[in-house]
């Protein structure tokens, strides 16, 4: 039956929000199998970029003393300035109170007490770390969470190597920037690494699908840099390449001449080393694979290098690249995120035109509660329910907890809303709110996995 007040409303909207069990479908987490890369506990929590970044604004130590310190002794640091001289107001602040509410350390919090959070930690791991990152996601109520598995980083790989096994909870993305970038010193690097002796165009191709056989990833991702562009194919130029079989041929009409069917290793010897990796290796292997590309948007990449992890910056970008890449390309698919909230709304447009782009969360910069609902509320709007509110990009496995909560809490005011305008247009009852949380938190995504372009 339907709602019979706003009350009713309200309650069922958050409740359906609180439970429903989430994709994640990017972060930077990765399983306690690998563990030097497996972030946990409350030096990770507070050495994370956001707050180093705060508190280097204000710090009376300068960058350099504070970089040359040891993780343990930044934590000090950190603590004393953002949350005991200062109160923890911003979005990175609140999420670790959060975390250690949480986890049942709120008379820690109310007293400062660093050691005691320490100690409390060591114990929560102590049933084993297998255990203590299970109850994590299923405390925050989170299905899978989506990793970064970058082929470029031989520490990372190495676990990957080993054909160590993990938690169902995680899943793989193959994260190849230096293909978007064109960077053949870093791809030529890695694949040296893998005892790969060819560094042309084919070798590549190789390489790429040999790691994802090894660990299936959902998509293939990337971070575009700044100054970030990409030109139409024009297959009517002499050298285009044979594998755009899709894309660009259909939108310009191409002269079938003879140049299309010579054999591989002509083509392979013609393509040299300046040849593009993206158009030549990461978007037909996209198609050939049916793996999504995953394309986050609108980072400046270290406008202060001196602050490491925390020095990169905003921009907003021109939205005819993605059109473009869109247009060209009508056999992949596009996973895309933008950090700039200008770019958010145009890319509601582009979505309304093609099939084959889903919009995902509220990325970093964006990942603020008053940003998270307006967005949302955006997007519903304009999109109904085709798009994934959110993603968490979380690096230590307890921001699960907050990072969820936050924005759980942004959505529930969103959904509060933009539910009530469809109560008072014609009546709605819980399975119509469940409807809406449901493909907004993970089930749009997969549907848009498995559809047929
Ligand atoms: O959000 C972040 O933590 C950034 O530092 C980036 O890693 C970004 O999410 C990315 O995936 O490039
Ligand atoms: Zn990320």
């Amino acid at each position: 039956s339907h709602f019979k007040d706003v009350v009713e409303l309200e309650s069922t909207v958050d409740d359906e929000v609180d439970n429903v069990e989430i994709i994640d479908l990017h972060t930077h987490l990765l399983p306690s199998e690998h563990s030097d890369k497996f972030l946990t506990g409350i030096d990770e929590l507070l050495n994370y970029h956001y707050l180093v970044s705060e508190y280097i604004m204000s710090s009376e130590m300068t960058v350099s003393e504070f970089m040359n310190l040891t993780k343990e002794r930044k934590t000090e640091v950190i603590w004393n300035e953002l949350f005991i001289r200062m109160t923890p107001v911003s979005e990175a602040t609140r999420g670790v109170v959060n975390v250690l509410k949480g986890l049942g350390m709120a008379k820690e919090w109310k007293e400062r007490d660093l050691n005691g959070i320490r100690s409390k930690f060591l114990a929560l791991r102590a049933s084993g770390d297998d255990a203590y990152e299970e109850s994590i996601f299923s405390l925050s109520k989170i299905k899978y969470a989506v990793m970064t598995n970058i082929p470029f980083s031989k520490e990372e790989m190495k676990h990957f190597k080993e054909g160590k096994t993990f938690s169902k909870r995680y899943r793989t993305a193959l994260r190849v920037d230096p293909l978007l970038e064109g960077d053949w010193g870093k791809v030529k690097l890695a694949m040296a690494e893998d005892g790969i002796k060819g560094s042309g165009i084919p070798a590549v191709k190789e390489w790429v699908k040999t790691w994802c056989s090894k660990i299936s990833p959902e998509y293939l991702m990337a971070s575009t840099p700044k100054n970030f562009t990409y030109e139409s194919v024009d297959m009517t130029q002499p050298g285009a390449f044979a594998t755009n079989v899709s894309g660009a041929g259909k939108k310009r009409k191409i002269e079938q001449d003879d140049d299309c069917c010579e054999d591989a290793g002509e083509q392979a010897s013609r393509i040299n080393e300046s040849s593009d990796l993206l158009k030549e290796v990461l978007l037909p292997l996209a198609e050939e694979l049916q793996l999504p590309l995953a394309l986050k948007i609108g980072c400046d990449r270290q406008v202060n290098p001196t602050l490491g992890l925390a020095g990169d910056g905003i921009v907003t970008v021109d939205m005819s690249i993605l059109l473009r890449l869109l247009q060209d390309w009508p056999k992949v698919k596009f996973l895309v995120t933008f950090l700039s909230l200008e770019n958010q709304h145009s890319a509601c447009v582009l979505k309304g035109k093609f099939r084959n782009l889903h919009i995902y969360g509220c990325w970093w910069y964006v990942n603020q509660g008053s940003l998270i609902e307006r967005i949302t509320r955006m997007r519903l709007e304009m999109l109904g329910t085709n798009f994934t509110f959110q993603h968490s990009d979380c690096r230590v496995l307890e921001q699960l907890l907050y990072k969820w909560k936050h924005s759980r809490e942004a959505l529930k005011l969103a959904l509060r809303g933009e539910i009530r305008k469809v109560w008072e247009n014609g009546g709605c009852n819980r399975a119509d709110v469940r409807k809406v949380v449901e493909r907004i938190t993970g089930g749009s995504y997969e549907e848009f996995l498995k559809m047929r372009l």
